[in-house]
């Protein structure tokens, strides 16, 4: 699995947006809404990865109650697999918790699932998979 991206929690999506530009010298190259999620993303290239900030578009958002809970930091880890549906089948095998069993939309033209965090020492694992 290959490291995609880093996902941050954000209280002001603006102003954090600022913030990382200064801070890795680099454009916010892309901003997307998942409305799915309630969720308004930006991505960042780091290297080969990614950092993506996420600010809660909506009260019931995830991002809101994390925030909340933990204050904002580090949200979740994105890793990429060549086939989704695959992975989610070898993980549930394996015993793991699939938040979602069938793969979401997610932003950046992704297939998306999270694993919960309390099977992987704290850290909230998202698969992803490019749709093509
Ligand atoms: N990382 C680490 N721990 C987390 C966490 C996170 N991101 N989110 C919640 N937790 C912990 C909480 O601290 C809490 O721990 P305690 O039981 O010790 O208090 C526990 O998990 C349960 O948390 P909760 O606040 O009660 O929240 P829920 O159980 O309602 O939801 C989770 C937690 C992970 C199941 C839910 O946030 C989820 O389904 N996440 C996946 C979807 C998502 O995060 N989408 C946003 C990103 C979108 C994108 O990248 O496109």
């Amino acid at each position: 699995m290959q490291l995609e991206h880093i996902g941050i929690a954000v209280d002001d999506l603006e102003s954090a947006i600022d913030h990382y530009e200064n801070l890795l010298n680099t454009e916010c190259y892309k901003r997307e809404v998942v409305e799915e999620q309630k969720v308004e993303t930006a991505f960042f290239k780091t290297g080969e990865s990614k950092i993506e900030l996420l600010g809660a578009t909506d009260d019931s958002s995830v991002i809101k109650k994390y925030i909340e809970k933990q204050g904002e930091g580090m949200h979740h880890m994105a890793f990429e697999v060549d086939d989704i549906y695959s992975e989610i089948e070898r993980l549930q095998a394996d015993g793991y918790t699939l938040l979602n069993e069938e793969p979401r939309a997610g932003a950046d033209n992704k297939l998306i699932a999270f694993l919960h965090p309390k099977e992987h020492h704290g850290v909230l694992i998202e698969l992803c998979q490019s749709k093509y």
